[in-house]
């Protein structure tokens, strides 16, 4: 099997992307602190996987549940739908800061919301993001070769989980994240391993991503990850809706894929019996003493963290997953069909 893909160099590179942007993150503190003071509310848009990261970062920001996510070609195409609500910031997320409606989307909710702050999440230094935003936000690490979205992803991921340590009144974020640099080491090896196992799979052919609350955009990214390399039947729901009629086409070429939080949740739990009793296979991401009695077929254990400093973990098990299946359906994941690395129309 070929490994010459910078694809999955960048997959590996996650737990440098992350240490660098916990550094940034450190020596920005006094601004963004001043920035979360009071709970502020959040107005979040980004494309594609950056729209995904901006559906868990709302659920992760909205601690006076005033939050919204929207993608900017919604916004773009639709600004009737952009809440009236005078939103505190405005949180547009975009690896490379040019995609057009992301651009366009923030350029409308700075003029609806003129006393907003605009924090631009992005990869790229200068771009037209960074240049829009009054209190920009970098992950350097996170610059990508790559179509497919990954380190770029995880990274920013950990840039809001760190605005929603400040949001709650954390005086010190930077301890909440000591460590992680080292468990992302230690769960990219083990993903690694284990997305190859999965991945040389030939009889699955269905993929089904499940996350509630704040894992719900973790999974639709980990289902844009297997259409965009692999080209496969992939979803994501929110796990209960599974039985509103997506259960329908769960067989034994099935493999649901449950990101399962560490608190235990007796709801995911009987679900994840009956997708097995379906004939589906199951994969769970978390913690494997909360799904003990489910057997599920795989686990990926993610070390237990102080909460919201974890979520960057349950990434690459799904990375390393679209891209070891892409190999072995002989697909080149550095080339996928159809796509270029920023969309500019
Ligand atoms: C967003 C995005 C990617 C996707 C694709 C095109 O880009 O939609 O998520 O993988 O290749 O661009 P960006 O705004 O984050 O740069």
């Amino acid at each position: 099997m070929s490994e010459s893909h910078v694809t999955i160099e960048e997959i590996r590179e996650q737990p440098r992307a992350t240490g660098i942007v916990l550094d940034y993150l450190k020596g920005r503190k006094g601004e963004l602190s001043d920035l979360c003071s009071n709970a502020p509310s959040f107005c979040l848009t980004g494309c594609g996987s950056s729209y995904y990261l901006a559906l868990t970062g709302s659920a992760l920001l909205n601690k006076n549940g005033l939050s919204f996510a929207s993608p900017g070609s919604e916004i773009f195409t639709s600004p009737e739908l952009i809440p009236r609500i005078p939103f505190d910031a405005i949180l547009p997320i975009s690896r490379s800061g040019e995609t057009t409606e992301t651009v366009e989307a923030t350029k409308l909710l700075k003029k609806k919301y003129p006393k907003a702050r605009t924090v631009g999440m992005t990869c790229a230094e200068g771009s037209s993001i960074h240049e829009l935003s009054g209190i920009p936000l970098l992950s350097k690490g996170g610059e990508e070769e790559s179509i497919v979205m990954t380190k770029a992803f995880s990274s920013m991921l950990v840039a809001v989980e760190y605005l929603s340590k400040l949001i709650s009144g954390e005086k010190n974020a930077s301890r909440d994240f000591q460590g992680l640099v080292k468990d992302s080491r230690e769960v990219v090896e083990r993903s690694d391993e284990l997305g190859k196992e999965i991945g040389s799979r030939d009889d699955l052919e269905k993929f089904v991503f499940l996350g509630t609350g704040k894992y719900y955009g973790l999974a639709s990214e980990a289902m844009l990850k297997m259409k965009e390399m692999t080209l496969s039947w992939s979803e994501a729901y929110h796990p209960l809706e599974f039985r509103h009629g997506p259960q329908s086409i769960a067989d034994d070429g099935t493999l649901a894929t449950i990101f399962f939080p560490h608190e235990t949740s007796e709801e995911l739990k009987k679900l994840l019996k009956e997708i097995k009793e379906l004939g589906a296979e199951t994969l769970v991401v978390g913690g494997k003493s909360d799904v003990e009695g489910t057997e599920p077929n795989y686990t990926l254990e993610i070390p237990s963290r102080k909460e919201d400093t974890e979520l960057s973990l349950y990434m690459p098990i799904v990375q390393f997953l679209g891209y070891y299946r892409a190999v072995d359906l002989g697909l080149d994941p550095d080339n996928p069909k159809n796509l270029t690395q920023v969309v500019e129309i």
